[in-house]
């Protein structure tokens, strides 16, 4: 197959030093490291972004317990840091796939916490028209294409508009978030292997978690180094600390760098931990408490906080101050969810395929 491609150089990539930033000439306008805030400022927009998705999800658990949310929802908290770190390396025209485990996602992708919410909700205001709920969050307007509840789904959807970007020649990339259990999927390694061999501009975003579902990597893989198996298709993989924000996006920048000089994709294993269940249903009887323990030490909320106090970069009141914004902008997400309107029963068939030209209106 040809295609047309920018013209780049190819540039080898090296693996990430933790705790160093990578110069980068393209980035999210709010990270704060290219706009100029400063490391103090950027590194509590990190701190902002990993709360607000925290909070927002501790505010679904109390909703969803007084069953003002339904269905199946999967809760982020314990790996804020992926989403909030490789957000920081992207930039408004590229393209984000995700998983079922995606409030994080969409709201470090700049969906709001309104949008977010009423899609909770159901409601028409939600960023899905109130059609999709927790696992199908999409804005295509960011160009976050979803919110996808089969497992390794999202990885040819990516891999497809990769393509597309690199025949208009246009220098976006397309960042796919998956979970260790793709690995047993083979729509994963037909992504990895297409992409390898076609140099798509695709950044693979692996959340190792250690489980899928109640199965622990160890019992579903024979080998369970995931970056070494995706080096095995011929691109640049690395294993990083998923719990410390600043490596996951120090480790995010340069290989989207790598991406856009023409290298083909990367791809990131980000070793992280899940702090709550599978889901909402799962009563988690499958690991120790002690581990999930160990796993909450490297919270990485607590870890830039703790960083940033010893730098004295953050005192009790800055904190209290980003805790009161946050939770004023959750606050309003919910009472504009209760008051926002459910799509009235005539619309049952819009958006449907269907042969009744009349059903689609
Ligand atoms: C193709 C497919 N098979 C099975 C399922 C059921 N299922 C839902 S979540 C899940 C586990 C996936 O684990 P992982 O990819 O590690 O993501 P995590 O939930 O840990 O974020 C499974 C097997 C599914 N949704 N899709
Ligand atoms: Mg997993």
């Amino acid at each position: 197959m040809t295609v047309a491609r920018p013209t780049r150089t190819r540039k080898d990539s090296a693996p990430p030093k933790s705790g160093k930033k990578a110069k980068t000439t393209k980035g999210n306008a709010s990270a704060g490291v290219p706009s100029g805030r400063g490391a103090t400022g950027h590194r509590t927009d990190l701190l902002e972004s990993m709360l607000r998705i925290r909070r927002f999800e501790e505010r679904c658990v109390e909703l969803y317990s007084a069953a003002k949310i339904r269905g199946f929802v999967h809760l982020y908290i314990g790996e804020e840091a992926v989403a909030v770190g490789v957000n920081e390396a992207l930039t408004p025209e590229d393209a984000v796939v995700s998983t079922y485990r995606e409030h994080g996602h969409a709201l470090a992708r700049g969906i709001t916490a309104e949008a977010v919410m009423a899609e909770m909700y159901g409601r028409t205001t939600g960023c899905s028209g109130g059609r999709g709920g927790s696992m199908h969050l999409f804005d295509a307007s960011r160009r976050f294409y979803g919110g996808n509840a089969i497992v390794a789904g999202g990885l040819p959807l990516a891999a497809g508009l990769a393509l597309a970007d690199l025949m208009r020649g246009q220098d976006h990339v397309t960042c796919c978030f998956f979970g260790d259990g793709a690995f047993a999927e083979g729509e994963f390694h037909e992504t990895a292997n297409l992409a390898a061999l076609w140099k798509l501009p695709l950044l693979l975003v692996c959340e190792n978690n250690l489980y899928a579902m109640g199965t622990a990597l160890e019992r579903h893989e024979a080998q369970t180094d995931l970056a070494m198996r995706a080096a095995s298709y011929g691109m640049v993989a690395w294993a990083v600390d998923g719990m410390d924000v600043e490596a996951v996006e120090h480790a995010a920048r340069r290989a989207v760098e790598g991406i856009r000089t023409g290298t083909g994709p990367h791809f990131l294993e980000l070793r992280t931990y899940r702090f709550r269940a599978h889901s909402m249903y799962d009563p988690d009887r499958y690991r120790h408490k002690a581990e999930v323990e160990r796993w909450k030490e490297r919270d990485p909320i607590g870890l830039l906080t703790d960083r940033m106090r010893e730098n004295g970069e953050l005192g009790d009141k800055e904190l209290a101050r980003i805790e009161q914004r946050i939770t004023d902008e959750i606050d309003h997400a919910v009472e504009a969810a209760e008051q926002a309107p459910e799509e009235p029963v005539e619309h049952l068939l819009h958006h449907v395929t269907s042969s009744s030209a009349e059903a689609v209106s």
